[in-house]
């Protein structure tokens, strides 16, 4: 059978299923993904004086052929999202400024800082996004920023958080697409504190002055993200999950959800629908723990298929916000950026041609029996032709075929390095 003969096969399996294939691929590719810089280069950035990673956060591996510059790190981004069906945003981290050799603190940077990426976002008609970077600084090393005990420390960290808002604003200015500025900070204690408190409420007085300023929303919006623990802060993290969720809903901020920052058997796909019936939006971080936050490479598994669903069935394409946020030095950092953005839109793929219509009937008709055979049911219908016909429709590799070319940029680029 020849490649369009097995799509209209599959066309028709799900049409029998109530599913309309070509609707699904339609509402697919408007979805958008951010890609995250950072798995580019080990989370390493572009600064001047480029301290060893920090924060609680590790990339292990010595894979050969990591970015070591922003043109670099843009080449293979440039090549990673031509892999990729779909729409694409980019995100970059503070520490990723480039500032032609001279040394610009956290707290003077400036828009211009980041022209080179915005000039590239620009030619490539993608979105930008922004974090401000609180790791791997001189000033992050007793663990503690925002929260800090010392006013000194925290006056510093509130600074660059300010200003990566206005940087963030600029980008989405200049771009004339929202940007979204994810505020994350490591702070946290190895052991039992003898105080949770006090740290929470410095914390929140720095939030308090870092979100005072107001900044027009279709430039930017803020986003505040919680942690479970990290590397050194696994008895306590200032900026729980709890912390910032009331935070975010009492102030109007999004919460952002990272699928490594939750106990491991808590679903983040639960979490949206009780979310969203009283916040606007969520930023997710789509990410792989094995056993800790380990930052793996994101994969087709149940808990993206399972987010994905939930933010389809609820209708929430476009008030949750995706991110990958993972870093592998121990694979082709190319190829590990195309797999996690393939596996992200194939959950959503899956999340689309789910019987979803025929499913709520049963389940409003309390026919829970048919409700979980046809749910089983629908896990081997033949998405992967859905899929392949979706590559094709966007001139993207269908199949392993995008490996073929990773490793021919691997052969001519990478590994000249
Ligand atoms: C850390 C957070 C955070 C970082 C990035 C680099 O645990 O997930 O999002 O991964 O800011
Ligand atoms: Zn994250």
């Amino acid at each position: 059978m020849n490649k369009s003969a097995l799509y209209k096969n599959a066309r028709d399996v799900y049409a029998s299923y109530g599913v309309n294939t070509d609707l699904a691929i339609k509402k697919l590719a408007a979805v958008q993904i951010s890609l995250h810089c950072w798995q580019g280069d080990d989370v390493a950035g572009t600064e001047v004086s480029n301290g060893a990673l920090s924060g609680g956060i590790m990339a292990t591996g010595n894979y050969p052929g990591r970015a070591r510059n922003g043109d670099e790190l843009r080449a293979d981004a440039d090549f990673a999202l031509k892999l990729a069906p779909g729409k694409h945003r980019m995100n970059i981290h503070a520490k990723y400024a480039e500032t032609n050799g001279r040394p610009v603190g956290r707290n003077e940077l400036k828009l211009e800082h980041f022209g080179r990426w915005i000039d590239w976002a620009k030619r490539k008609g993608l979105a930008l996004d922004f974090n401000p970077t609180f790791f791997s600084h001189p000033k992050a090393a007793s663990g503690f920023t925002l929260s800090s005990a010392d006013e000194g420390i925290r006056n510093f960290w509130i600074e660059h958080a300010l200003l990566s808002r206005k940087i963030a604003a600029g980008m989405g200015k200049t771009l004339k697409k929202t940007a979204i500025n994810n505020l994350w900070i490591p702070d946290g204690y190895k052991d039992e504190p003898a105080d949770r408190k006090s740290p929470r409420e410095r914390l929140k007085k720095s939030l308090d002055r870092i979100y005072a300023l107001k900044l027009p929303k279709h430039d930017m919006i803020d986003a505040v993200e919680g942690k479970l623990f990290g590397l050194g802060s696994e008895s306590y993290v200032t900026g729980s999950y709890d912390f910032y969720l009331s935070y975010a809903a009492k102030n109007g901020l999004l919460p952002t959800l990272d699928m490594g920052h939750f106990h491991q058997t808590e679903s983040v796909a639960d979490k949206i629908s009780a979310l969203l019936v009283n916040l606007d939006s969520v930023l997710i971080h789509i990410s792989r723990g094995v056993r800790w936050d380990s930052d793996h490479v994101a994969v087709l598994n149940d808990e993206l298929v399972s987010l994905a669903r939930e933010i389809v069935r609820g209708g929430y394409t476009e008030r949750v916000y995706l991110a990958l946020d993972y870093f592998d030095a121990s694979i082709n950092r190319v190829a590990a950026w195309v797999i996690g953005l393939r596996a992200a839109r194939k959950a959503l793929l899956y999340a689309l041609l789910e019987p979803r219509a025929t499913l709520k009937a049963y389940e409003a008709d309390g026919n829970l029996t048919a409700r979980l055979a046809l749910s089983e049911e629908s896990k081997t219908l033949p998405a992967g032709q859905v899929w392949d016909e979706f590559c094709r429709r966007n001139n993207v590799p269908e199949g392993i075929d995008w490996l073929k070319e990773v490793e021919a940029y691997e052969k001519s680029v990478l590994s000249k390095r």
